[in-house]
């Protein structure tokens, strides 16, 4: 009869659990509240201040006491920040590292004091594994290769037996950079109608992906590109408003490819401009203070979780509500 009732029991809460989507609940807070620091990179992006206000919407609903830095894309703004949450003596740390390499001072007093510290959206050099707790963010490389597969797709459909390709790719050292690059050319590297005949940082930003456009267009001229694979939705947008300058036709002269999914990036989408956004969430708080919230109560974390990402392109209905940008 227990085990009945305990077998109900169970049954009621996976049905509640999979029609609330499952969100992560916050428990009781304890007697001394939490307190976190957390050091943004910096504000380049739709993406990134989407990543802020759902990190400090979490801390609200967990209530954890949130200090926040914004290093501004400096990566020694990142280590002061750092060093002030460890003088500060906060129960976590949570940081979003700019570029992978540089950590491991400051990474080792944070480990010395007895801080844990949970690295969201991008990772630091591979090997320092014993400096971090957790890993929370996208799986870059599977998003690398999401573009690829696209391309491969649309150069069959269009019949294409030569592709030049040029990249805009985001900031150097940084882990979106390097495996969005990485994982694009594991799958176009093998197929010999790819040339990737250029590929120029415009550091995630609009202003300098509209700088590298038009440096691309100086370099090859427009009959010498087919496809332009942007890191991020910011620097494509540039792109294309320098496209639109120059009386070329986004979507259809030339095949954009992009990363994220901010809600401009989508219309451009849904208007032909855009022809294949590979889909990467800002939406990293709950996860990301879920972790804090097992941190302090003692429960084993795993050491990197990556969150659902689909992607979105000119072979899908666009008309489908799912086609949602942030
Ligand atoms: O794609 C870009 C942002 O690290 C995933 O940084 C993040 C990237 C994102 O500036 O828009």
């Amino acid at each position: 009869m227990k085990q009945l009732r305990t077998g109900i029991l169970c049954g009621v809460l996976l049905a509640l659990c999979l029609l609330t989507g499952c969100t992560q609940q916050p428990e009781p807070a304890p007697e001394n509240p939490v307190v976190v620091g957390f050091s943004q990179l910096g504000s380049e992006s739709a993406w990134r201040i989407a990543n802020t206000q759902s990190m400090e919407a979490a801390a609200q609903k967990f209530g954890y006491g949130l200090m926040m830095d914004n290093a501004n894309q400096k990566q020694e703004k990142q280590i002061a920040a750092i060093r002030s949450f460890i003088a500060y003596r906060v129960d976590v740390i949570i940081f979003s590292p700019i570029v992978e390499t540089g950590w491991t001072h400051v990474l080792r007093e944070a480990k010395n004091a007895g801080i844990p510290v949970i690295l969201t959206d991008r990772m630091i050099e591979s090997g320092d594994e014993d400096l971090y707790t957790s890993y929370v963010g996208a799986d870059f490389i599977q998003e690398g290769r999401k573009a690829g597969e696209y391309l491969v797709r649309k150069a069959d459909a269009l019949g294409r037996t030569t592709v030049n390709v040029v990249e805009i790719s985001g900031t150097i050292d940084s882990t979106p950079m390097r495996e969005r690059h990485q994982g694009f050319m594991d799958v176009i590297r093998k197929d010999p109608r790819f040339h990737v005949v250029d590929s120029i940082s415009g550091d995630f930003l609009r202003s300098k992906g509209k700088e590298c456009m038009a440096e691309l267009l100086r370099r090859h001229g427009a009959e010498g590109i087919d496809v332009v694979y942007s890191h991020n939705d910011a620097m494509t947008l540039g792109a294309l408003d320098v496209l639109d300058a120059q009386g070329i036709r986004p979507g259809q002269d030339m095949v954009i490819i992009s990363v994220d999914g901010e809600k401009a990036a989508v219309d451009a989408l849904r208007q032909g401009r855009i022809n294949c956004i590979v889909q990467c969430t800002p939406d990293l708080g709950e996860a990301t203070m879920s972790l804090v919230q097992d941190l302090v109560a003692g429960r084993q974390v795993p050491k990197v979780a990556h969150p659902e990402e689909s992607m979105f392109t000119d072979f899908d209905d666009l008309t489908s509500p799912q086609v949602e940008g942030f």
